[in-house]
């Protein structure tokens, strides 16, 4: 398998986790739709990261379906089947709705300041804000979201938690205690660990 798409991108760690977490050997291609001369567009039309290309010669984009795909190959599922089913996919939309939020933040403040609007960014923030809010209310105060082992709802939260972290900086955490303790505790995984873009480590070293 080869996964292409550069470090600092949420979506591709949120693939580089889900493959640690399940184990499985693949190639990283850290190529970014930026970079001159780059592959992405030939094997997404959409001209995005991350891609998968599988052993058998298939291609899959779009983080969430790369997650399906990979979770088909095998244990441990990361996607449960039956009644815990929509309540982890519906961890995983909250979460990819927050680093779309700090996504559209980041891009809108890279503007020239002439051409940026402060209402946009306004609104973005507001969005990640309302999130973590609704984040911290159905947190159940124990070490995982949903039923009692690691799962996607695991995954896309704490991915998009540390995401904030790093790119819109802001102190969520005296407003949001039990929240941070939990984020403690999936920050310290294997595969969050191991998997921290450059730049994100002395962020996340640094005291909140
Ligand atoms: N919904 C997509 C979002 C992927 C995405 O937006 N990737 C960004 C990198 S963080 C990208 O490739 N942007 C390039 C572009 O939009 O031209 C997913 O989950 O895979």
């Amino acid at each position: 398998m080869k996964l292409y798409g550069h470090l600092t991108s949420p979506y591709v760690r949120k693939v580089r986790i889900a493959l640690r977490e399940k184990n499985l050997r693949f190639t990283h291609v850290p190529e970014s739709p930026h970079d001159p001369g780059n592959h992405i567009a030939g094997l997404n039309p959409l001209g995005k990261v991350p891609v998968l290309e599988t052993g058998d010669g298939r291609v899959f984009f779009d983080s969430g379906l790369i997650i399906e795909y990979l979770d088909g190959l095998g244990a441990p599922r990361l996607i449960p089947e039956g009644d815990l089913r929509l309540p982890v996919l519906q961890w995983h939309a909250l979460g990819s709705g927050i680093i779309d939020a700090v996504v559209a933040r980041l891009l809108e403040g890279r503007r020239p300041p002439a051409q940026r609007a402060p209402e946009l960014i306004e609104a973005q923030e507001q969005k990640v804000q309302r999130a973590i809010a609704w984040a911290d209310k159905a947190e159940r105060g124990r070490a995982y979201l949903i039923g009692e082992r690691f799962t996607l709802a695991d995954l896309a939260l704490g991915l998009a938690l540390e995401y904030v972290d790093f790119r819109y900086p802001h102190d969520w955490r005296s407003r949001h205690p039990r929240l941070a303790q939990w984020l403690a505790g999936i920050s310290t995984r294997g595969s969050f660990a191991e998997t921290v873009p450059p730049g994100m480590e002395k962020i996340l070293d640094s005291p909140h």
